[in-house]
């Protein structure tokens, strides 16, 4: 039978061959990888998850939770990761919405999740960072051979959630043949072989270290250390054994910070990638002045995987996103019309490709609103093409803020705090933040008389929204500025409220 995916990345395996080390110095090979990922695709089948199954994960990072989203797509089961930051509340809208039929925690989670989990009909396994839980029990009986289910290039294999600016997070469905295609082309222009291993610091919740940092490994047959969490001394020094490193921006900006960072420390790593928010030009620059790397810059997002990448031979440049990635076509529209703009003119980036999700799970008008005619996905984001083709990303056509690579929609934090007694309204935006690159704050208006304070605010969201999402700052203001129309200006407040994270603020 053929798994689009799975065949793939067998054909790339080379049983003997290291797969994942530990920070501890534990070894996984691939032919560890296929005889575990095989006796948990077979426990999957067991317990009752059947092709095109959700299998909901909430589980810290290790190699056996790796290993969990590759026994999901031997099983054909679609893999659902969330953010181990979610809280029960969170947590219920996506299982309630993505109806799993299997549910993957932490043992320490069991019971709250349980009920949830009960009310929509999920079974709940548990799984732990050291390799403990239930799942792993059951997997001990189960035969390393499993046969891999058949699965065609259009068959689903993740469903990851994305926040939705009207509020409800959207579950982006994403098929073998999306990640195959990015992986292949990803591997490719970056130019991984074997011989390579990955500092992999990045959660392995999202795409980024999902599918881009894990498929692209696997798809090369190298090598991963697999961290807990990004740590700057640990980082540097698995640099002086490793040759690649995929961050977000907030890694580099706490990486040039630190008195380690040279070229020596540095000499034997051969790429630095950056993605999931703006690299600051400054920070490009600092790195390359203190290691001679210069960074190569690239854009993706949940629905798309990435779209463009900076060249690995020829100039890097600080501030742009580079080139579409082989396969990848982009364009630059007027985003009420859908009209393309010549090159240097600022409009919304659109792109179409083999890389390009689904459609959002059991959303179809959401889906055909963000689609054109012609099949080019309309990705929120506001750039411009230079002369030399270049792509340049200058800012949002979606009211969204990137803190630390992760994403937050004022909406769904304004929703909660407009909720509270005593509050009149909310706007939330996003400033600069020194460490986080925006820092999420917001800007309430209180009903007259009424006592809350910063305190009472962060305290009522403590337990609603997951710990990334809450502000780091609340501020009072007597009046939201508004435009003629009545909108809210959040441009006003952000340049009111630029310096707020500023040192010395
Ligand atoms: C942690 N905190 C954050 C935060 N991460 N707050 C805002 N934004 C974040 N990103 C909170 C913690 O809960 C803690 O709260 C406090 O801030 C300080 O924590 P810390 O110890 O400094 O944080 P740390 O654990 O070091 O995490 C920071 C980070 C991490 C940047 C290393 O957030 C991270 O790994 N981000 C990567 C996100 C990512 O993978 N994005 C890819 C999405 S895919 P308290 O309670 O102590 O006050 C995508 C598509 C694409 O975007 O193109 O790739
Ligand atoms: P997500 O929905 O979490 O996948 O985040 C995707 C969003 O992150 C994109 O739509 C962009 O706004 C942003 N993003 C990703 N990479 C970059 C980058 N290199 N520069 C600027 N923004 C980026």
């Amino acid at each position: 039978m053929s798994n689009h995916l799975f065949d793939a990345i067998r054909a790339a395996a080379t049983p003997e061959a290291v797969f994942i080390e530990t920070g501890d110095g534990r070894r996984w090979t691939y032919g560890d990888m296929i005889a575990l990922s095989g006796q948990l695709a077979g426990t999957l089948a067991a317990r009752g998850v059947r092709p095109g199954d959700r299998v909901a994960v909430q589980v810290e990072k290790s190699p056996e939770a790796l290993m969990l989203y590759l026994a999901c797509v031997r099983a054909g089961a679609v893999y659902l990761p969330l953010n181990t930051a979610y809280t029960l509340a969170e947590l219920d809208y996506f299982i309630g919405d993505a109806e799993p039929s299997l549910v993957v925690i932490s043992p320490g989670a069991r019971e709250g999740v349980s009920p949830i989990a009960g009310k929509y009909g999920a079974h709940v396994e548990t799984l732990d960072e050291a390799g403990g839980g239930s799942l792993l029990e059951l997997a001990a009986d189960e035969e390393t051979d499993f046969l891999d289910a058949e699965r065609g290039p259009d068959d689903l294999a993740a469903i990851l959630y994305t926040s939705g600016t009207t509020g409800r997070s959207k579950g982006a469905m994403l098929t073998h043949d999306n990640l195959l295609s990015n992986a292949l082309a990803l591997r490719d222009h970056w130019r991984f072989t074997r011989t390579d291993r990955l500092i992999h610091a990045l959660p392995i919740f999202h795409t980024h270290g999902l599918f881009v940092a894990s498929n692209v490994t696997l798809l090369s047959g190298s090598s991963m250390y697999l961290l807990p969490k990004f740590d700057a001394d640990e980082v540097l020094r698995l640099m002086a054994e490793a040759t690649v490193m995929m961050g977000v921006p907030t890694f580099y900006v706490r990486l040039v910070q630190h008195p380690g960072l040279t070229p020596a420390a540095t000499a034997g790593m051969r790429l630095f990638v950056s993605g999931s928010a703006p690299l600051l030009a400054e920070t490009h620059r600092s790195f390359s002045e203190k290691t001679g790397h210069a960074i190569l810059e690239r854009y993706g997002m949940t629905e798309t995987n990435m779209n463009t990448s900076n060249p690995y031979d020829g100039d890097r440049i600080a501030g742009t996103v580079g080139f579409p990635l082989p396969g990848v076509s982009l364009r630059v529209t007027e985003p009420e019309t859908g009209r393309p703009l010549p090159a240097g003119e600022t409009g919304m980036i659109e792109v179409k490709g083999p890389n390009v999700f689904k459609g959002y799970w059991r959303m179809p008008e959401k889906t055909a609103a963000e689609f054109r005619a012609d099949g080019f996905f309309i990705t929120g984001d506001l750039g411009l093409i230079d002369a030399r083709g270049y792509v340049h990303i200058v800012g949002r056509g979606k009211d969204l803020v990137i803190s630390g690579g992760y994403n937050i929609y004022p909406k769904e934090v304004e929703t909660e705090i407009d909720g509270m007694p005593g509050i009149v309204e909310s706007a939330v935006i996003g400033v600069p933040h020194p460490d986080f690159g925006e820092g999420v704050t917001a800007v309430v208006v209180r009903q007259k008389g009424a006592t809350l304070d910063e305190a009472a605010v962060l305290a009522a969201l403590r337990d609603r929204l997951a710990r990334y999402k809450q502000p780091k700052r609340v501020l009072f203001v007597e009046d939201l500025p508004r435009n003629t129309m009545g909108k809210v200006q959040k441009n006003v407040l952000r340049e009111s409220y630029a310096d707020l994270y500023s040192a010395g603020s």
